[in-house]
């Protein structure tokens, strides 16, 4: 940024706001007015060289102007300030200090001149003085020092020369010198490479680079021809020998193309994305082509600049990103505080300019709402809470849920076959499981949940082969529900033969299923070979004591699953009834028949065999 600031406040700053000071040694003299000391006075000279002070209240001629200040009556004096003695000693003209104009020359300096000194203005009715400090240096305190200068120079200026295009290098100061010199002065000339780090000393024989009288004249101005070039003059004046050393630091820029500035982010359509209630930073960066003239680059909203809003939410910051050979790429950044939507109205624009021409870009702008986390959070964890209640709900109620799902959609297998029995329940006779079979099992199929039950014992016919009868009975049931016992179906036994012509009625598709009950823990070697190779296919419902006598306990429950659909009959009167009358009372009727049909071991080893 390069703004002009006012000249007055310049001086105001630097030299500091000392107090004015009445400096009346005669009741006549008018009141002086101190500026202090300007640091940016202050005076570097190697001993021995010539040098000069110049006074800074003519630095910023709109405040003070030499000319005009004659005009107006007043005169220049120059004080030494005696360290230590609070005295301000006046100079007196000499061969080595004189007066020229603004300035206070010095040929040569002394080491013992370092020290403040003080210019002061003053007429008849108004005074003003200043202070400033020269530090005589000796050859090795300086910075530029060299092995191939002539000489070491002390404060470097600068100069700028567009690549091809030519430029007169004057030598600072030799101008003034020549004209208080007694002949014309000689300056030599040395470059000091800037990559090169070379030494070449003027003049040679390329036409590029030619000493011409004071100056060193760049006809075309090449890469290689940066780095710093030492002048150093010598003269005489009144019979004495003087010389000054100067340097000038020689950079190329670039000359061709445009030298209008570009926006080179953000491009047209690029759109800034920021979080509501972040930080937004808005990027600016611009491309100053090499131009020897004030540029400016800046943030407004709605048109006005960062500055003018004064708003603490806007604040912006500036920086280099590049300088190549004099093109600058600056980047100014506009940082907003907790975007909020209302933002959104604003015109941010970027905007820069130079000599040439100007730009402006709008910022455009995309509000990215930040996902409420919190709810986020809340939804997530409902949902989890959901899925955790339904498998909880799935692992408890699992039978429940199948027992509802088949009376809303299953199908009552006995409309599409031609079964007597929905159950043949076969056991191990004489164990502790027929009492179970006999008491419990089958008076809950029958009275409770309505099945036809089919029990050998009790159904078959006298006169019939056991074999045939159990082999019929068992083909026309749905289910057969296997009690499983440590005996049970023990080779030659009923239960053996019933057990078979239901696993063979299974695996010949006749619309019979087999269900294992185990009433007591068991080990699973004591079953038969044919029940342990069939138990990967069957349903195992466990009978768990008292716990499962309740008709809605899980024994039932699953038990009821495994059993055809009963769609009317669970726990209704009606059905119970009918199989009392249908079923039951013909066991009484028939239990008689049992000892006569029973046991024929002849026909069952047989079938077995
Ligand atoms: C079954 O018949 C017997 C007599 O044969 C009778 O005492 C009993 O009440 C009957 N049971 C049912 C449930 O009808
Ligand atoms: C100083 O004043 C003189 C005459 O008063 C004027 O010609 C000259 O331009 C002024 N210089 C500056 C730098 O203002
Ligand atoms: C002294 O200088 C001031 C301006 O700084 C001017 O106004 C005044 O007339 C001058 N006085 C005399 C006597 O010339
Ligand atoms: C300063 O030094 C010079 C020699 O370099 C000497 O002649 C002169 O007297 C000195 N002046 C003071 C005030 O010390
Ligand atoms: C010369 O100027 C360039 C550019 O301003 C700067 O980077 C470099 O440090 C200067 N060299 C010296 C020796 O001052
Ligand atoms: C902001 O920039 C746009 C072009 O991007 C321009 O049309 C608009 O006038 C500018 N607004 C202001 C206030 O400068």
């Amino acid at each position: 940024m390069t703004s002009s600031i006012p000249p007055l406040l310049v001086l105001l700053l630097v030299l500091g706001s000392q107090t004015a000071l009445s400096q009346s040694s005669e009741p006549s003299e008018p009141m002086c007015y101190d500026w202090g000391e300007s640091s940016e006075a202050a005076v570097h000279v190697l001993v021995g060289q010539s040098g000069f002070l110049s006074c800074p209240l003519f630095s910023h001629p709109s405040v003070y102007n030499y000319s005009s200040t004659q005009s107006t009556g007043h005169n220049l004096f120059w004080y030494r300030v005696l360290e230590g003695h609070d005295l301000e000693q006046p100079i007196t003209n000499s061969a080595r200090l004189s007066k020229d104009r603004e300035r206070l020359w010095l040929q040569p300096a002394n080491a013992n001149d370092t020290g403040q000194y003080i210019c002061m203005i003053r007429n008849k009715t108004s005074c003003s003085k200043i202070a400033m400090r020269l530090t005589v240096l000796r050859p090795e305190d300086v910075a530029h020092r060299n092995s191939c200068a002539p000489a070491v120079a002390v404060a470097a200026t600068h100069k700028e020369i567009p690549f091809q295009n030519g430029e007169v290098l004057d030598c600072p100061d030799a101008q003034e010198a020549a004209k208080m010199a007694d002949s014309t002065p000689t300056v030599t000339w040395v470059h000091l490479g800037l990559r090169s780090k070379k030494c070449l000393q003027f003049p040679i024989r390329a036409p590029e680079r030619q000493v011409k009288g004071l100056s060193l004249q760049v006809h075309i101005m090449m890469e290689f021809f940066q780095g710093l070039y030492f002048c150093s003059v010598q003269y005489q004046r009144k019979g004495r020998a003087l010389t000054f050393t100067r340097v000038i630091n020689v950079t190329a820029v670039n000359s061709v193309g445009s030298k209008e500035p570009t926006i080179l982010q953000p491009t047209k359509d690029y759109v800034f994305n920021v979080k509501q209630g972040e930080e937004a930073s808005l990027v600016c960066t611009a491309l100053f082509p090499y131009l020897n003239s004030p540029w400016e680059m800046w943030w407004s909203i709605d048109g006005k600049t960062v500055e003018q809003l004064n708003d603490p939410r806007f604040t912006k910051t500036a920086s280099q990103l590049k300088l190549d050979y004099g093109d600058r790429t600056e980047q100014s950044i506009l940082v907003i505080d907790d975007f909020q939507p209302e933002d959104l109205n604003h015109e941010f624009n970027c905007s820069v300019k130079n000599a040439l021409g100007h730009r402006t870009r709008r910022a455009l702008i995309k509000l990215e709402t930040p996902l409420p986390s919190l709810e986020l959070g809340c939804g997530l964890g409902v949902t989890l809470f959901l899925m955790l209640i339904l498998f909880v709900v799935y692992h408890v109620f699992w039978l429940e849920l199948l027992l509802i799902y088949r009376s809303w959609f299953g199908t009552d297998e006995r409309h599409t076959d031609d079964k007597e029995f929905d159950v043949y329940i076969s056991y191990a006779r004489n164990s502790e499981e027929e009492q179970f079979v006999l008491s419990t099992l089958r008076t809950v199929l029958e009275n409770d949940l309505g099945y036809s039950v089919c029990i050998f014992d009790r159904d078959s016919l006298p006169g019939g082969t056991i074999t045939d009868e159990t082999l019929g009975f068992v083909a026309r049931s749905r289910r057969l529900l296997v009690v499983i016992s440590p005996g049970y179906a023990s080779q030659g036994s009923q239960a053996l033969l019933e057990l078979k012509a239901g696993i063979d009625g299974m695996a010949l598709g006749g619309h019979l299923r087999v269900i294992l009950v185990q009433y007591r823990p068991l080990k699973r070697q004591v079953w038969v070979k044919e029940l342990r190779r069939a138990r990967v296919a069957l349903a195992l419902v466990r009978w768990q004591g008292e716990k499962s006598k309740d008709l809605t306990s899980r024994f039932w429950k699953r038990l009821r699953v495994e059993l055809p659909l009963q769609r009317k009959s669970v726990g209704m009167e009606g059905g119970k009834d009918l199989m009392r009358m249908s079923s039951q009372n013909s066991t009484s009727s028939q239990t008689g028949l049992i000892s006569q049909t029973t046991k024929s071991p002849e026909t069952v080893y047989n079938y077995a065999a």
